[in-house]
């Protein structure tokens, strides 16, 4: 597969004629195959066949997690059992799992988005690519790995954990491509440094990262800590999993929607009303292409705004700030770990880990900000009166700020866990 798929350079207008043509067998698959959507569209008083144009997409009802929870395991599965080829699962921590079923045909598609991505991010047929997301029932792991064999690429399987041993087989097998979480890349890196192994000298050209938010200080940390050039993969379990979207290498400006299959709205997450591009809100998809389980007009609860393609024809996601679900409310003020992640990799002081504790103090909601120093820290209290200043004035919250011991902040084999909330902790 060398080389662009031609539709990542069609012109507008050849693209939404593929989309249009997509979204109407999506929406009438889902109709005919599904019996939630069957009553959904009924109960909305809409059928398949109104769809004229991409714009009337937005009569349509919007689908939730709960959709899918209520359904669990497989009451959304539009294709009988036995054209199942794959079933994907999220660890229900936070609620009922949901489980995502694809068919051979759906494990294609996604084995190209991942090798269109990968191939945006500078990967090319022969390259080594070392994959340390999870292998399993996340996505990470098997998305990665089938992609990178599409595109022609040998791939070293090491899946997330066991860090000393990753950085043997990266020092030794010397890949070109690294794939992981941007929070365990660091921990890599991390090691390599504790080994006494320079990161800059490994080989690697390229990263990948993923799965969690990141800003771009933690993508300046990442590029210069590794001499290497790093992406944003974005996805999500419900529509496949990484490889919906991602980040060309030679402009770095925001994950490209791969439209020709998810299509993709903004809606005000309050009201559910679609919003124009440019806006601000949460980011619903389409499948357009998906067999076993299409979702139509899914809610990730992933807050961007649509940007104009660059790179390629398609569009553009800003970087995710946060989820909806991520975000903190103390003492009446929004906020997200990003916006606190770019204040703390600001500071060269300091490490790039971080972990926010919320608490009451009293019948107030306080947070703590754990953090590390980079080295030997000369004063401790001022660096600290620092980032409490910088966050007062930027974000508005008075935060109490505790520079730990170098490595005592819990570190992950994947997704990065930011947050501790104990607010609803018995005192
Ligand atoms: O995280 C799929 C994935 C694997 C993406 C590897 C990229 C790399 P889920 O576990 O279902 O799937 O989690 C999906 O993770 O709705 C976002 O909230 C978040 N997320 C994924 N990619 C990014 C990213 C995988 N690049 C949820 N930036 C999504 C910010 C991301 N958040």
């Amino acid at each position: 597969m060398p080389g662009l798929d031609p539709i990542e350079t069609a012109s507008g207008d050849e693209l939404a004629a593929l989309q249009l043509a997509r979204l109407r067998r999506s929406l009438a698959h889902a109709y005919a195959h599904v019996p939630h959507y069957r009553a959904a569209f009924d109960a909305a008083g809409i059928h398949p066949d109104e769809l004229r144009d991409l714009s009337d997409l937005r009569r349509f009802p919007l689908t939730t997690k709960q959709h899918l929870r209520d359904a669990y395991p497989l009451g959304l599965l539009a294709v009988p059992r036995a054209q199942v080829q794959r079933l994907h699962a999220s660890s229900g921590t936070t609620g009922t799992a949901t489980v995502i079923a694809h068919t051979a045909h759906d494990v294609r598609i996604w084995s190209e988005l991942m090798a269109r991505s990968i191939h945006a991010a500078g990967g090319r047929p022969g390259m080594l690519v070392h994959v340390a997301y999870g292998y399993g029932l996340f996505t990470g792991g098997l998305g990665a790995h089938y992609g990178a064999e599409r595109l022609g690429c040998a791939v070293v399987p090491a899946s997330g954990g066991m860090t000393p041993r990753q950085v043997q087989l990266i020092r030794d097998l010397r890949p070109d491509i690294l794939m992981a979480t941007p929070s365990y890349a660091l921990v890599i890196l991390d090691e390599m440094r504790a080994q006494g192994i320079d990161p800059r000298a490994t080989g690697l050209r390229f990263g990948i990262f993923g799965a969690e938010p990141w800003t771009s200080g933690m993508r300046a940390e990442l590029e210069a800590g590794f001499a290497l050039d790093a992406t944003d993969i974005y996805g999500l379990s419900e529509m496949m999993g990484p490889g919906v979207a991602c980040e060309c290498v030679e402009s770095k400006d925001g994950p490209h929607i791969w439209e020709d299959h998810f299509y993709p709205e903004i809606i005000d997450p309050v009201s559910g009303l679609p919003l124009p591009d440019g806006s601000f809100g949460e980011l619903v998809f389409t499948t357009l292409s998906r067999e076993a389980m299409p979702l139509i007009r899914y809610r990730t609860r992933d807050l961007t705004r649509l940007l104009p393609g660059t790179a390629r024809t398609m569009r553009r996601m800003e970087r995710i700030t946060g989820r909806s679900d991520d975000m903190i409310v103390l003492r009446g003020v929004n906020l997200f770990p990003s916006q606190v992640e770019q204040l703390v990799l600001a500071d060269a002081r300091l490490a790039p880990q971080y972990l926010i504790e919320l608490h009451r103090r009293g019948r107030l909601d306080a947070m703590t900000l754990h953090v590390e120093p980079r080295d030997t820290l000369q004063d401790t209290a001022a660096c600290a009166a620092d980032l409490a200043h910088r966050i007062k004035a930027t974000i508005g919250i008075s935060v109490a700020i505790d520079i730990a011991d170098p490595g005592s902040i819990e570190r992950s084999g994947g997704k990065a866990r930011r947050v501790i909330d104990r607010r609803r902790e018995m005192p």
